[in-house]
């Protein structure tokens, strides 16, 4: 060990689980770089990393073909009551799951070594940051935490003897026979596979996946589904947000949280390139934003993570440069065609698909082969601290001030570019109705409605009834400095499914006029389903964009709305009496507003 625990819970908690899960080895991470590059070195020798000869210090994997994302079936909320963990969440009583998961646990690293990731969520020195703690057999999970947390020695000096931390324990459940060689990527079978969250205890268990979300425990086990718990007892709040600060032509500032579900070009948001002249944007983070009301009765937000875990797919110099810039070095790369001249490739980076490459599979690949070179889940894990645009506070200890809140979903109907909400209470009825069409970043059929309320659908900790009222008290405390609440959808297609709007960089003239309403500056027009603007409150200069489209976009189709009603009755019901009333009201005022013809 490269340092001195003095925290006796973590010695024993460490050791306990040794004797548990029996490992060849244990070996405590201290978070430098010389760890990370021999860690590197032997995952190479091992075979199952590739580097990357056109990137400086970057990587390949290839995952096992069963093992590509994060599997929300089997994805447990483990409260002693059902109702308390709600009808969003799978459920096993917590007595039950961990005798299960301790069986499979039993000698599941033999032949490996357990490593010890001490983290941190949030800048260390900030006040709302929070200590974990990982266990976990895989060294690609312990370089994937090196980069998307503050990892190693600086997070057990802060932790000390007395301080807490939430213990994750990781295994990828294949534990190696004497003798017996390991493969390039170790799992378990899908039956096996558990993500298992115990709120009362703040624990995580997972076992059987080495992929993303399932396996880098800090990221949605601990930053979400067991911080809404504590943010909830704490009275703060963790959320599927991104963080952008936007800079007006005059130098005034606005921070924007925006949650989106799960490949509704999020990071692509949250690294926008405005295309209005003299406005510009910096990335503070692009996926969780943790929460907390400032002495001066403002919301301030902290990014709890400290890299990108982003889909490749898609991700080109066009949707985004920023991204682009991001993973030029010192990049992971999970499951993309590895190219003859060593350099990775995916289906839309824009570059020429290469004659001949290696795909995610590990097979020959051109670009006639009948599957995707890259597999549509493929990732980059990077450095914040790499993006361009990042901005110079993006670790303030103290955090952001939000000004603006954005919900939104990927609908090729229905719902319009952009509404206000009327005030909290609706803003909150416009998360708790978001929806989304399904995409690969989810395992489940593409290409349905699924609400997807808050963008935290799989990811609250707890009854999402009880997400819903924390967000109506939360409104309650933060009064007349609560941020605004807007609703987007970038994603309306004409019936021939053409895009009607050509997002991106271009979503900065949306995003200015929410600036212009926080300012009192922009005009509204009041429709049944919030406030909109009319194209002329738009600021639409130099974009080419035909008239018809533009009013498509911020037409309110009375008769969908109409249609849309059981649908949203039907996604309130599954929350029975905990429903809380302030949101049946929001029902009712809405089939109120849209009767009135
Ligand atoms: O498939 C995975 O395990 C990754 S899921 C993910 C990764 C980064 C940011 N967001 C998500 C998500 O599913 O929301
Ligand atoms: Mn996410």
């Amino acid at each position: 060990m490269a340092y001195e625990v003095k925290n006796q819970r973590l010695v024993q908690w460490v050791h306990e689980t040794a004797a548990l899960c029996q490992p060849e080895a244990v070996y405590w991470c201290e978070g430098s770089q010389a760890e990370y590059d021999n860690l590197m070195a032997q995952m190479v020798a091992a075979g199952s990393a590739v580097q990357l000869k056109q990137r400086p210090n970057c990587f390949l994997f290839r995952s096992d073909p069963s093992d590509v994302a994060r599997v929300e079936a089997r994805t447990y909320i483990s409260t002693p009551g059902k109702d308390d963990a709600g009808p969003t969440n799978n459920w096993i009583a917590p007595d039950e799951l961990k005798g299960t998961m301790r069986k499979l646990y039993r000698g599941c690293m033999a032949g490996r070594t357990m490593y010890v990731i001490p983290f941190s969520m949030g800048p260390i020195d900030s006040p709302m940051a929070k200590i974990g703690v990982e266990i976990t057999d895989s060294p690609y999970v312990v370089c994937n935490m090196h980069i998307m947390t503050r990892a190693g020695a600086k997070v057990i000096d802060a932790l000390g003897p007395d301080g807490d931390f939430v213990p994750c324990l990781h295994s990828v459940g294949a534990p190696l026979a004497p003798g017996q060689p390991d493969v390039a990527w170790p799992c378990a079978p899908m039956e096996q596979k558990y993500i298992s969250h115990f709120p009362e205890e703040n624990l995580i268990w997972s076992f059987g996946s080495g992929y993303g979300g399932n396996a880098l425990l800090g990221k949605k086990c601990f930053a979400l589904r067991i911080a809404t718990v504590l943010a909830r007892r704490e009275g703060w709040m963790a959320e599927h947000m991104l963080i952008l600060r936007l800079i007006s032509p005059a130098g005034k500032q606005y921070h924007i949280a925006a949650a989106f579900p799960s490949a509704c070009g999020k990071t692509n948001l949250a690294m926008i390139q405005p295309t209005i002249p003299g406005w510009q944007a910096e990335c503070i983070g692009d996926d969780i934003a943790w929460m907390k009301i400032g002495p001066d009765g403002r919301l301030y937000a902290i990014n709890p993570e400290a890299g990108f875990f982003g889909v490749a797919p898609g991700t080109s110099y066009q949707s985004n440069p920023m991204a682009m810039d991001t993973i030029r070095e010192n990049a992971i790369f999970t499951n993309c065609v590895l190219t003859d001249d060593g350099d990775v490739w995916w289906e839309g980076m824009g570059a020429p698909a290469p004659t001949h490459g290696i795909d995610w599979k590990g097979r020959d690949w051109t670009p006639g082969s009948p599957e995707p070179g890259a597999h549509p889940n493929a990732r980059f894990t990077a450095p914040a601290a790499q993006c361009p645009v990042i901005s110079s506070d993006w670790e303030k200890p103290a955090g952001v001030p939000i000004d603006i809140f954005v919900f939104g979903g990927r609908r090729a109907g229905v719902a319009p570019l952009v509404t206000e909400a009327f005030d909290w209470d609706h803003g909150v009825f416009l998360g708790a109705t978001a929806s989304s069409e399904t995409t690969a970043a989810n395992i489940g059929a593409v290409g349905n409605l699924r609400r997807d309320p808050f963008a935290m659908q799989p990811f609250c900790g707890y009854n999402m009834a009880d997400y819903f009222q924390h967000w109506l008290d939360m409104g309650d405390r933060l009064g007349s400095q609560a941020p605004r609440i807007f609703y987007v959808n970038w994603f309306r297609k004409t019936p021939a499914g053409q895009w009607l709007w050509p997002g991106y960089g271009e979503n900065s003239r949306v995003l200015k006029w929410m600036c212009e309403r926080v300012d009192g500056v922009a005009p509204a027009q009041e429709t049944p389903i919030g406030l909109l603007p009319s194209a002329a409150d738009l600021d639409l200069d130099g974009l080419d964009i035909a008239p018809d489209n533009i009013r498509e976009l911020l037409r309110v189709d009375r008769a969908a709305w109409q249609a849309e009603m059981p649908d949203i009755e039907k996604h309130f019901a599954r929350f029975g009496d905990r429903l809380p009333e302030r949101l049946r009201l929001q029902v009712q005022r809405l089939a109120a507003r849209l009767g009135r013809g």
